[in-house]
């Protein structure tokens, strides 16, 4: 098989994972590129620009996903592989970015060993993954897969206002290509774990079979705002004191739930938000996941109830809207299996697993046959800019996809 030597340059993918996270870097040596923001479209231009040397034929599509397509014998559908450069506020140089530089890593490695594969090779840089600017995550590649209307998406406000379509057409990348216009034979994205599990067990490469639901929901408070001092406990209708019952409710509920049920109340605002003012309002997120579906509706339902009682109780008008809903992903058994032999054959201890965090893989698996490849996350740490990966398993990760892509770019 050719290719059978092939191997990445770890000196060259680190230094691109370098050079990307010194756009919106912050102390600690993380990252913080918000969806659409200033710092996201010049990472987008560094990465168009490495896309463009490498000889890709470069794509943008309506709601901003990027794809870089690599020519190959037989035409037809490519195999793609691809991930996020968007971060959270407090983001690590490795989620998403990983995935995406290793597939332009693998490129570099074609080009240099004058390969053409079979199948075409893309690379795809998906918009807002992470969701934390314009709900839901993994926004551009459920555009991308069907799942959610492009007009709707383009209209989505986000959490200081401003919409995503304004907000490409700002930063120039409202493309004109009509989301999903390439089908990929198949797709396999190189993530972090990001969790604590193939670090505890010593084990290198996990091959991900299946992904979690998610319920993502914004909860609204308005009670009455009053004096902290004068206003009797029982006169009072405290949206602050709402808002840190839903947090000690949500962290309840998941203990006492167990398995894969996990809850997290990540943003919380209070109006006035002043020491000596009863809250008049407060706006929560709530965050719910759970591997299983039936689980997962039982904590939504149990906690729709907690806020009807809380509401009752506290005298406060209480209401939620869903920002997002996805129910849990198996992926490809079959590309799960070609990973963990690559993996192995290349001498690298495997596990298969679960992702705990959402992919723009859950999103391709609905058009394509899909699996993922983690490395793993030093402490479990991620969504932090401690997030950090050894180079001997970003090394082994990016192998890992090249023989993987090699594998599925064959007739
Ligand atoms: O929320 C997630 O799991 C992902 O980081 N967007
Ligand atoms: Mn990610
Ligand atoms: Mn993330």
């Amino acid at each position: 098989m050719p290719g059978h030597d092939l191997a990445i340059d770890i000196d060259r993918l680190r230094g691109r994972l370098d050079r990307l996270a010194e756009i919106g870097a912050i102390d600690g040596g993380g990252c913080c590129r918000l969806a659409l923001s200033d710092d996201d479209r010049r990472g987008r231009d560094l990465v168009v620009g490495w896309m463009r040397e490498l000889g890709l034929d470069v794509g943008i599509d309506a709601i901003g996903n990027i794809v870089g397509l690599r020519a190959g014998g037989t035409g037809g559908a490519p195999v793609m592989t691809g991930s996020h450069i968007d971060t959270v506020r407090t983001g690590g140089r490795y989620d998403g970015n990983l995935g995406v530089l290793a597939g332009l890593e693998v490129v570099e490695v074609l080009n240099t060993a004058g390969i053409e594969t079979e199948r075409p090779i893309a690379v795809a840089v998906f918009t807002n993954e992470e969701g934390a600017r314009f709900a839901p995550d993994m926004m551009g590649s459920l555009v991308y897969a069907g799942g959610l209307d492009l007009d709707t998406a383009l209209a989505t406000e986000g959490i200081d206002g401003a919409t995503v379509g304004d907000e490409l057409r700002r930063i120039g990348y409202a493309g004109d290509l009509a989301p999903g216009h390439i089908r990929p034979h198949a797709f396999v994205e190189l993530h972090i774990e990001q969790g604590p599990i193939l670090e505890a067990e010593g084990v290198t490469i996990g091959a991900v079979e299946n992904l979690q639901g998610i319920s993502w929901q914004e909860v609204r408070i308005t009670g009455q705002s009053n004096h902290a001092g004068t206003t009797p406990m029982r006169l009072r209708h405290d949206a602050g004191y709402c808002a840190t019952a839903i947090g000690q409710f949500v962290r309840e509920l998941a203990a006492g739930m167990g398995g894969d049920q996990v809850g997290t109340v990540g943003a919380i605002d209070l109006h006035p938000n002043l020491i000596n003012v009863i809250a008049a309002s407060a706006k929560v997120t709530v965050d719910l996941r759970n591997t299983d579906e039936a689980k997962l509706q039982e904590a939504e339902r149990r906690f729709a109830e907690f806020l009807d009682e809380l509401a009752e109780r506290e005298g406060a008008a209480i209401s939620s809207r869903s920002l997002a809903r996805f129910e849990p992903v198996t992926f490809d058994a079959g590309i799960a299996d070609t990973i963990t032999g690559v993996a192995q054959a290349l001498g690298h201890s495997t596990r298969r697993m679960t992702s705990g965090a959402g992919h723009d893989a859950q999103m391709m698996a609905r058009l394509c046959p899909t699996a993922m490849i983690f490395t793993p996350s030093v402490g479990g740490i991620s969504h932090n800019p401690a997030e950090h990966t050894e180079p001997a398993d970003l090394a082994a990760g990016a192998n890992v996809l090249l023989r993987t892509l090699l594998a599925l770019a064959r007739p």
